[in-house]
C-alpha cells in the first residue's frame, strides 16, 4: 500500500529531542551521510517510511510536551512570584466557573486528538503486512536468531526460498572480557547477517523456540515480540542500502544482551546474486548430506542448519522445538562454519 508521506519536521526542532532523550546510538556502517551525522542523543535516522513516521511523531509529541511544560511552569512561577501573599495579593476566586471548566476540558482533548490522529495512522500502517515481496521467518533462540527465507508471495518469493541459517554474536570473548579493545560494533556484530533487498516490502514472521524474545531494528522502524508457539508478523521496506543493527528487546535470559540483529540491505541485483550463491551452497550441501533436515541435528558443516518448519510459514512453530533443542549447542558452531557469507 502507499503510505502518506509525512514531511520531515525540521531537524532543528528535533534538537529538542537530543537535549532530553538519551537514545541508543547503534553504530552504523556504510549507511550514508545521515548516519555519520547522527546524534547519539536522538533517535536513529529512519531508513523506512514507517521509521520516518515514528521519528516525526516522536518529534511532534516532544514539541507538544515542551510547549506545555514551558506554558504551565511560566504561569506557575509567575503566580508564585508576582501574586504572592507577602506582596499583598488576594487569591482570585473562580470556583465553579463554567468557562474555565469548559476550556480546561476542551484544550487537552484537542491536544490529544492532534497526537492520536497521526499516531493511529502510523500504527495501522505498521500492522499492514499484506502483499510482501519477500517473507522471512525470524526465530528467537536462547541466545541467537534463526532465519528462514520462505516461499511467501511477491516477485522475490522464489529467489531465496529455502535459505536458512543461524545468526549469532560475533563479538569475541576477548573483547567482552576486556582482554582486547572493544570495536565500534561491540555486541552488535553477527556471524551471518540477514540480507534483504532495498525498496522491497519484506515481511518478517517472528516466533521463538524457548522464551519470549523481540526482533528490533530501530532504523527500520520494526519491533515485534517473538513468542513461543505463536507467529506474529511485521514488515519494513528499506529506503537505503546499508547495514542496520538492532538487539533482542525482550529480556530472555542471561545472554539477552548477546543476541544482536544485523540487517544488510543490498540492491535487488546484489540480493539476487547473494541468494543464488547461498542456493548453490545449499544444494551442494544437501547432496553431500542426504538427510539435512530434522533428522540430522548435528549435521555436517556443509548443510546450512535447517531451522524448523520451513514449509509451514503460518503454522505455529510449536512442533519444531523438540527436534531442535538437542541440536542447539552444535548448530551455533556448525552455522558459523557452514555459512561464511
Ligand atoms: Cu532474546
Amino acid at each position: 500500500m502507499n503510505l502518506p508521506h509525512h514531511p520531515r519536521i525540521p531537524s532543528a526542532l528535533a534538537g529538542i529531542a537530543s537535549l532530553l532523550l538519551p537514545a541508543a546510538s547503534f553504530a552504523q556502517e556504510a549507511a550514508g551521510p545521515a548516519y555519520q551525522a547522527a546524534s547519539k542523543y536522538n533517535l536513529q535516522p529512519p531508513v523506512s517510511e514507517i521509521a520516518s513516521q515514528i521519528y516525526d511523531l516522536h518529534t511532534l509529541v516532544l514539541i507538544f510536551c515542551a510547549v506545555i511544560f514551558v506554558a504551565v511552569f511560566s504561569a506557575m512561577f509567575y503566580a508564585i512570584i508576582y501574586h504572592r501573599k507577602s506582596a499583598g495579593h488576594e487569591p482570585a476566586q473562580f470556583h465553579e466557573n463554567t468557562t474555565v471548566e469548559i476550556v480546561w476540558t476542551v484544550v487537552p482533548f484537542v491536544i490529544l486528538i492532534l497526537m492520536a490522529w497521526p499516531a493511529t495512522k502510523t500504527v495501522i500502517a505498521m500492522k499492514d503486512t499484506s502483499s510482501p515481496d519477500l517473507t522471512i521467518k525470524a526465530t528467537g533462540y536462547q541466545w541467537q536468531w534463526g532465519y528462514d527465507y520462505l516461499k511467501g508471495e511477491g516477485d522475490l518469493k522464489d529467489v531465496a526460498d529455502g535459505i536458512a541459517f543461524y545468526s549469532a554474536l560475533a563479538t569475541s570473548y576477548e573483547e567482552r572480557t576486556n582482554v582486547k579493545p572493544k570495536d565500534a560494533d561491540y555486541l552488535l556484530d553477527v556471524d551471518n547477517r540477514l540480507v534483504v533487498p532495498v525498496g522491497k516490502k519484506v515481511r518478517i514472521l517472528t516466533t521463538a523456540n524457548d522464551v519470549l524474545h523481540a526482533w528490533w531494528v530501530p532504523a527500520l522502524g520494526v519491533k515485534q515480540d517473538a513468542i513461543p508457539g505463536f507467529i506474529r508478523d511485521t514488515w519494513f521496506k528499506a529506503t537505503a542500502v546499508g547495514v542496520y543493527r538492532g538487539v533482542c528487546a525482550e529480556l530472555c535470559g542471561k545472554e539477552h544482551g548477546f543476541m544482536p540483529i544485523v540487517v544488510e540491505v543490498k540492491s535487488v541485483e546484489d540480493f539476487r546474486a547473494w541468494a543464488a550463491e547461498r542456493q548453490k551452497a545449499r544444494t551442494a550441501g544437501a547432496g553431500a548430506a542426504p538427510a539435512p533436515a530434522a533428522a540430522a541435528p548435528a549435521a555436517p558443516a556443509a548443510a546450512a542448519p535447517a531451522t524448523p518448519a520451513v514449509a509451514a510459514p503460518v503454522a505455529p512453530a510449536a512442533a519444531a522445538p523438540a527436534a531442535d533443542v538437542p541440536a542447539r549447542a552444535a548448530t551455533s558452531v556448525a552455522a558459523r562454519s557452514a555459512s561464511g557469507g
